[in-house]
């Protein structure tokens, strides 16, 4: 999967009626404007898809995105899973409000690359629309055209051709990863039932697959796949794919919903810490938020340095190194955007110790992980065992319970909490260490950074040295020993002393 046949995804952006579903038309043959209301009205107020066939034999998926600014949100939506742009303005309007916002949704989701159409070239003069758009999008090719008379598509698609030798599939890198699909639309096909759309962000999806639906955590199965339109037996990163799901109702499932393998860790988020470029008269606030095919009301608040935390008031699906798009509440514009450092913070300030692991993850260092492999077990079983849906206020009051110590608790302990523990297994806040005992995933963090120090002072680790150290009970002591055992972080030496598995 790449090179030539890497699957990319190109997505429109532009001012209301400037061309851009006319233009797809015209290099793909499809009306993406399929709906009565949309003929009737003349505008776009779905998301629209179609294959296009390059000239040099490539196939690209097309997302046709809607202008109008009361549909920025879907916009963001379909723009979130491409690769690379078409930017439409049309020649006797010149560039208009949404062309630059759909500009900066662009920028905010790092999507640089792309091909600018200056359309209804056949009404006006390209040449004052084209300047407005290189400074709008400097070093973007340009290439004037009518979808009216045919003439300059065919030096679009050559420009489009040329751009996608260059991208890098949003696959590319993510493959290994588990599957992750941000569902885009949801409908129902007689006789075959609910099916979604959207694009696989990541991992590889078959029929038969064992799904979580999120955020309601109900285990879904796939009956059947299809793939830019043709029917599949698996689909892979970067690709278009619409899903035949068994065990749900349409009821039970919308744009904004998300498809995990259970490796995948998704979980929902309530408050997330990242990198946002802003502008400079940004000082915080509420704003929305859009992630994904999702969106939600946050309080912003500064930590410096181009650190946010986002303090959200409903969950999102946000993964580390997922991009933001973030817009003000009143006028609705976009503000910019960034990139998710950790998905699932918890509220805290300036701390130096917070601000420096923070940029540590902007520079893209790895964090230690020794509660990736038995979290990622517990989603499995809580998935299959279809677990209760998050609630964000329990969450935070089972995580503070969980956070009191570095001491685990006991089942009994979190009886407040109890209810909620699948669900906090599964998003990775809880890690259960032993039978019926759990730990705040940041306290078994600590131990294990203290355990790792003393190796590496001491040569090695006892049980009772251990006990002493985090001043525990030996039961407590023995359970963290054998947890760090099995996340591979210490090997057990035949005499009980653990030494470090691997260098960190
Ligand atoms: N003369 C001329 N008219 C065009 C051309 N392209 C589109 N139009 C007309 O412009 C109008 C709007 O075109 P659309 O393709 O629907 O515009 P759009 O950008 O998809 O609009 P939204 O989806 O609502 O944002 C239609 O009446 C088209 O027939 C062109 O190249 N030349
Ligand atoms: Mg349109």
């Amino acid at each position: 999967m790449s090179g030539k046949h890497a699957a990319v995804t190109l997505g429109t952006a532009g001012h209301i009626d400037h061309g851009k579903t006319a233009l797809v038309r015209a290099l793909t043959g499809v009306d993406t404007d399929r709906l009565p209301q949309e003929k009737a009205r003349g505008m776009s107020i779905e998301l629209g898809f179609a294959p296009l066939l390059l000239p040099g034999g490539r196939r690209v998926s097309v997302i046709d995105v809607l202008g109008h600014e009361r549909f920025v949100r879907m916009m963001v939506a379909g723009a979130t899973g491409i690769d690379f742009h078409l930017m439409v303005v049309a020649a006797d309007d010149g560039v208009m409000p949404q062309t630059r916002e759909h500009a900066a949704v662009l920028a905010a989701l790092g999507i640089q690359q792309g091909v600018v159409a200056i359309t209804k070239s056949d009404r006006a003069s390209p040449d004052r629309a084209a300047a407005q758009a290189a400074e709008l999008l400097p070093g973007v090719e340009i290439v004037a055209c009518s979808a009216r008379t045919g003439e300059g598509v065919a030096a679009v698609a050559a420009a489009l051709e040329r751009v996608a030798e260059q991208v890098a599939p949003r696959g590319e890198g993510r493959r290994a990863g588990a599957a992750v699909l941000h569902i885009d639309r949801a409908f129902t096909i007689r006789g075959a039932g609910t099916v979604v759309t959207g694009t696989l962000w990541s991992g590889t999806l078959a029929t038969g697959d064992t799904l979580a639906l999120l955020p309601a955590q109900r285990a879904v199965r796939v009956r059947s796949l299809q793939v830019h339109d043709q029917p599949a037996e698996r689909a892979h990163a970067g690709q278009r794919v619409a899903v035949n799901l068994a065990g749900i109702a349409l009821r039970d499932v919308a744009r904004g919903d998300a498809l995990a393998a259970p490796a995948a860790e998704l979980a929902t988020t309530q408050v997330i810490d990242a990198a946002l470029d802003l502008g400079d008269d940004q000082h915080g606030g509420r704003v929305m938020v859009h992630h994904a095919t999702r969106a939600a009301p946050a309080q912003l608040a500064a930590l410096g340095g181009g650190l946010w935390q986002v303090r959200l008031e409903a969950p999102l699906l946000a993964a580390a190194g997922d991009r933001l798009v973030v817009r003000s509440v009143a006028p609705p514009d976009t503000l910019g955007g960034g990139t998710v450092l950790d998905p699932r913070a918890r509220r805290h300030g300036r701390r130096p110790e917070v601000l420096a692991r923070l940029q540590r993850l902007r520079r893209g260092e790895p964090e230690p992980s020794p509660v990736a492999a038995p979290a990622a077990a517990a989603l499995s079983g809580a998935a299959a065992a279809g677990a209760p849906a998050l609630e964000p206020d329990a969450i935070e009051l089972a995580a503070r319970l969980l956070a009191a110590g570095h001491e685990p608790l006991s089942r009994a302990d979190l009886e407040a909490a109890a209810a909620h523990l699948p669900a906090l297994i599964q998003a990775g806040v809880a890690v259960r260490i032993g039978r019926d005992l759990y730990a705040h995933r940041d306290a078994v963090a600590v131990v294990a950074e203290r355990a790792r120090a003393i190796i590496t002072e001491e040569g090695a680790i006892t049980l009772a040295r251990l006990r002493d150290e985090l001043g525990t009970s030996r039961k407590y002591a023995q359970a963290l020993l054998e947890h760090l055992d099995q996340t591979r972080i210490t090997r057990r030496l035949p005499d009980d002393r653990r030494v470090l598995r691997r260098r960190s």
